[in-house]
């Protein structure tokens, strides 16, 4: 299958919903529905620290869908679809749509049904995906004291459907963070009874329906450690499509618990905390970073199915506490080229730094969807490198990758075809001469290797071993060039609104356009006979 997905964009296949196989060669786009786009290109102010709806819609994520895909990511998480509270609260609005109401009905600020159904018709007839967030922990009131169950809630209208009133204090007490309430004085999340078999059959109906109505791909499970393994292993059981499950800790075991008894796929939040401190400091070995990735791999029944991600909505921005351009780099470029689905947060392209909720939800529209900045460039040629690591060996995806500290600042992260050369020198330093050995990277002799990022070509000596040198602290994310489809390739920058000529890559774009035209061919034709 994987081969025949990966070339998709060559052909008018039908969409259809995502399974392990084919949801490990996605690359998600995570966006703030409320945050990402205007009616109509409007581009008014919208302060995060509001906390209130700026006015973003479905139908305006379609209107920027070629801004996404230009970068090559081809599924878009959005935020979550059903009513909230229509309150105005010391904390805002619920413009991030966490705050659920009736979730038998949509969000009126997001658009219609029809709007929702248009989005996934729009992101299919491009080959894209539509990932929806879903709650089922809770729904919210602005009190705790006052909170009355009632029809408001849709089916949730008995005190039975809840858990008693408590909030959680302890985190560490996993009955206290199952059954005590999320939230605070402003907004209180009212902790639904996950155990009953009222609120379970409901959800288990409930979430078959949206992903048959709207025509969903995937979903992002939200406060996975908030409701029990028996539970969650209920509700996934009771739908087809892949779902990204959030369980905020940072102990690999105790989030592995949910994929091996809850069918959850987790986001891989045990490796994103070692990612932020080794790619924030020129001083952080490699070490600890290596380490957690021998526990994930000994603790997850399957670590290529993990969410990798650098930034989203509820952490501060690695942009706020880091501001060198090739640490920020070779930190976003580590979901891109590991083990796992990539996920990357609206706005990184763009070079956003906002700090912590609400800050780091800012309004996409200030920076009049450029496809021009570095950081556009950079998302563009990695999920390229990364496409192309797939199209060329169809057990990329699911082959675990190899880990080596080079020198105390350079990993060697060998996911053959893809190998890459990660650094925390940072850009005012460059190394010595690095060897990387023909063991990690099944490179033959005297081959041409391109380098994604730099778009810079070496070779590969006699014995197979590739000798460089990382300069100026940037990461190096190299494939075979034989295998490089369209990594490198002007095509893949068509978009850009203006080019500056000194970032432009190298080489003939005639010649290389030609001969990627010769591969489409051949590569349709193979998954014609695949198929
Ligand atoms: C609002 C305001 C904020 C304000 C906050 C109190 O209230 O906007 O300014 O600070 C939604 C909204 C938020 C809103 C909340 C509450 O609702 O998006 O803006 O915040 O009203 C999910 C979603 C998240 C969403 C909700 C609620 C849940 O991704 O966007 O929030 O539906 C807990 C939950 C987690 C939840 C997160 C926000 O809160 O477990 O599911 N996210 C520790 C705890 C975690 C806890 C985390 C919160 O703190 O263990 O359970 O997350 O800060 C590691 C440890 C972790 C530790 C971290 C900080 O450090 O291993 O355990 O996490 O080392
Ligand atoms: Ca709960």
């Amino acid at each position: 299958m994987l081969p025949v997905l990966s070339l998709l964009p060559l052909l008018a296949l039908p969409a259809w919903s995502l399974d392990d196989a084919s949801m490990r060669a996605r690359s998600v786009y995570q966006l703030v529905t409320d945050r990402f786009a205007l009616p109509g290109n409007g581009t008014t102010a919208c302060d995060p620290s509001q906390m209130k709806y700026c006015g973003g819609t479905w139908q305006t994520v379609i209107d920027h869908l070629d801004y996404i895909q230009g970068m090559g990511f081809d599924t878009v998480w959005i935020s979550p679809v059903v009513e909230n509270i229509n309150d105005t609260t010391a904390i805002g609005q619920a413009y991030h749509g966490y705050w659920t109401l009736n979730p038998a009905n949509l969000n009126s600020h997001f658009g219609s049904a029809d709007d929702l159904k248009a989005l996934s018709k729009a992101l299919h007839d491009r080959s894209m995906y539509l990932q929806v967030d879903v709650v089922i922990n809770h729904v919210a009131a602005t009190s705790s004291s006052t909170f009355q169950p009632s029809s408001a809630y849709g089916a949730f209208s008995q005190s039975s459907d809840y858990h008693p009133f408590c909030w959680i204090q302890d985190y560490t007490n996993q009955t206290e963070v199952e059954d005590c309430w999320l939230g605070d004085s402003n907004v209180a999340l009212a902790d639904l009874n996950s155990e009953s078999d009222t609120v379970q059959n409901y959800w288990n109906g409930w979430i078959k329906q949206l992903i048959a109505d709207y025509n969903i791909d995937a979903i992002r499970l939200d406060t996975v450690k908030h409701v029990p393994h028996a539970s969650w292993k209920s509700f996934t059981s009771s739908f087809d499509v892949f779902n990204q499950g959030e369980v905020l800790n940072d102990d690999p075991a105790y989030i592995a618990s949910y994929q091996k008894n809850a069918s959850v796929n987790p986001f891989n939040y045990a490796v994103y905390y070692p990612v932020t401190f080794t790619f924030n400091s020129t001083k952080f070995s490699m070490d600890q970073l290596i380490s957690m990735v021998d526990q994930v791999k000994g603790n997850f029944s399957d670590p290529t199915l993990l969410g990798n991600f650098l930034n989203n909505h509820d952490n501060p921005r690695f942009e706020s506490y880091q501001t060198d351009k090739a640490m920020i780099k070779n930190a976003h470029a580590y979901p891109l080229v590991t083990d796992g689905i990539p996920y990357v947060y609206y706005g990184s392209e763009a070079g956003f730094n906002g700090g912590a909720d609400p800050a780091n939800r800012e309004p996409l529209w200030t920076t009049a969807y450029n496809t021009s900045s570095d950081m556009y460039r950079f998302f563009t040629s990695l999920n390229a490198a990364r496409a192309a690591a797939g199209a060329a060996n169809n057990s990329f995806y699911q082959t675990q990758m190899n880990l080596t500290g080079m020198t105390a600042n350079e990993l060697l992260v060998a996911k053959p075809p893809l190998i890459s050369l990660l650094s925390n020198r940072g850009s005012s330093s460059s190394s010595e001469d690095i060897t990387i050995p023909v063991s990690q990277t099944q490179w033959a002799p005297n081959t041409a290797i391109i380098d994604a990022v730099s778009c810079n070509t070496f070779t590969t000596n006699a014995g197979g071993d590739l000798v460089v040198k990382i300069e100026n602290g940037q990461p190096r994310v190299f494939i075979a060039d034989a295998q490089k489809g369209k990594v490198c390739d002007p095509s893949l920058f068509k978009n850009e609104t203006s080019v500056p000529a000194s970032s432009k890559p190298k080489g003939g774009a005639g010649k290389v356009n030609a001969s990627f035209g010769l591969l489409a061919v051949l590569g349709a034709a193979a998954s014609c006979m695949l198929l």
